[in-house]
C-alpha cells in the first residue's frame, strides 16, 4: 500500500457513526444488487435477455457510494452501474428492458444519464452538468463512475483538467475492480495508484477500500461535501474486485489467476464483511437476513415480471430517444428500417 495515498476503511475498525438505519439500508441494497445480477445471468442464460454486466463483488462500491448522494444530484453511469442507478430510483425493470434491447425512456424526475457503453465518454458530460448546477447556483454535484481501464482514455484526462480549472462539482469515481476485460490493474498504468493521477490535475484524491460499504459511504459524503462548499472536484479511487465475467459473454478462467479470485470471494466479499459487522453490533440477526433474501427475491421477481409483461421490442425503438429534432433523413432511415421488417 502506498503511504501517501492510504486506503479509507471503517469495517476492521471500531463503530461507524452512521446511524443504525442507515447501515442496515446500506446492507439491504448490496443484497439486492447481488439478487438482480444474480437473476440476470441467469435469464441471459435462457435466452430471455441479451448481453448483460454484472457488478458481483462491487455492491459496496456501487451502493455506498450512491447512498452518499442527494436525488438532485446527478449520476453519469457507465455500463456497470445499475446498482447506483437503482439506489437513485430507477426501477430495476428498466435495466431489464435494456437488457432485452429496448430503449426504455428515462423519468425526467431521475437525475441521471443513460448508461454509456464507450469508455469515459461520459466523463466530461458530467463535467458540462456539474457546470451547469454551479452556473445554475445550486450546491448540486455531478458523480461519474467508470473503471481502472477508463483512466487510460483521453476523455478522462480532458475532464479532469477541465474540471479542476472550473473547481467544478463533480466526483470522480473510479472503481478499480482489477481487471479492464483481460487487462489487469499492472499493464493499465505505470502510476502506483490511480488516485495520485489528481495531483496533475489540481484535485483531490482518495482512494477507499471500495469492499467496505460504511468506508465508500464516508469518503463519498466528504468529497459531496467539499464539492457543495465549491472547494471543487475528487477522484476517488474505490478497490474493489470483479468477482464475475466482465460481460456474460466473457469468460474470466481464461486470464485471470484462480487464486487471486478466492482470495477476493472467500476473505474480502463485501456482503459478507458488512453482515458480519452488522451482526457484531446488533443490528442483524439470521432471521432478519432471511428476511431480508426473502424480500430481495420476491421484489426482484416483481420487476421481472414488469419488463416481460410488455410488447416484445421494436426496431423502430432504436430511433427513440436520440434527438429532440431528428435531422435530414433520420425519419426516412427510420420508416425504411421498418418497411423492411414488416416485409419479412
Ligand atoms: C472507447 C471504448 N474503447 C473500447 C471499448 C471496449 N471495452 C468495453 S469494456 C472495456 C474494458 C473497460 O474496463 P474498465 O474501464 O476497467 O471497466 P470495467 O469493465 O472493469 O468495469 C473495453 C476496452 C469501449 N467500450 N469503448
Amino acid at each position: 500500500m502506498s503511504e501517501s495515498w492510504p486506503v479509507v476503511e471503517v469495517l476492521s475498525g471500531g463503530a461507524s457513526d452512521v446511524p443504525p438505519e442507515v447501515q442496515r439500508r446500506l446492507y439491504e441494497d448490496m443484497i439486492l444488487l447481488r439478487t438482480f445480477d444474480e437473476r440476470a445471468i441467469n435469464l441471459q442464460r435462457q435466452g430471455r435477455i441479451g448481453t448483460f454486466p454484472p457488478s458481483l463483488g462491487q455492491e459496496a462500491s456501487e451502493i455506498g457510494s450512491a447512498h452518499a448522494l442527494r436525488r438532485s444530484d446527478w449520476v453519469v453511469p457507465s455500463y456497470r452501474d445499475h446498482g447506483a442507478l437503482m439506489v437513485h430510483g430507477l426501477p430495476l425493470s428498466n435495466v431489464v428492458l435494456f437488457a432485452m434491447g429496448r430503449t426504455p425512456s428515462l423519468s425526467s424526475a431521475l437525475k441521471a444519464l443513460p448508461t454509456s457503453i464507450p469508455i469515459a465518454t461520459h466523463l466530461p458530460h458530467a463535467v458540462g452538468l456539474a457546470v451547469a448546477a454551479q452556473k445554475l447556483g445550486t450546491d448540486d454535484l455531478a458523480m461519474a463512475y467508470f473503471g481502472d481501464g477508463g483512466t487510460s482514455e483521453g476523455d478522462f484526462h480532458e475532464a479532469l483538467n477541465f474540471a479542476g480549472v472550473y473547481k467544478a462539482p463533480v466526483i470522480f469515481f473510479c472503481q478499480n475492480n482489477g481487471w479492464a476485460i483481460s487487462v489487469p490493474r499492472a499493464r493499465q498504468t505505470a502510476s502506483e495508484t490511480l488516485a495520485q493521477k489528481a495531483v496533475a490535475y489540481g484535485i483531490a484524491g482518495r482512494r477507499v477500500d471500495g469492499n467496505d460499504v460504511l468506508a465508500v459511504y464516508q469518503v463519498v459524503g466528504e468529497a459531496a461535501a467539499r464539492a457543495r462548499r465549491g472547494e471543487g472536484p475528487t477522484l476517488i479511487e474505490s478497490l474493489t474486485y470483479r468477482l464475475g465475467p466482465h460481460t456474460t459473454a466473457d469468460d474470466p478462467s481464461r486470464y485471470r489467476p484462480a487464486d487471486e479470485y478466492q482470495d477476493w470471494k472467500e476473505s474480502r466479499d463485501p456482503i459478507q464483511r458488512m453482515g458480519g459487522y452488522l451482526m457484531a453490533h446488533g443490528l442483524l440477526t439470521a432471521e432478519d437476513n432471511q428476511a431480508i433474501r426473502q424480500a430481495a427475491q420476491d421484489r426482484i421477481q416483481a420487476e421481472v415480471e414488469a419488463a416481460e409483461a410488455l410488447a416484445p421490442v421494436e426496431p423502430g425503438g432504436m430511433f427513440q430517444y436520440v434527438f429532440r429534432q431528428p435531422p435530414g433523413d433520420f425519419a426516412t432511415q427510420q420508416r425504411r428500417i421498418e418497411e423492411a421488417v414488416s416485409r419479412g
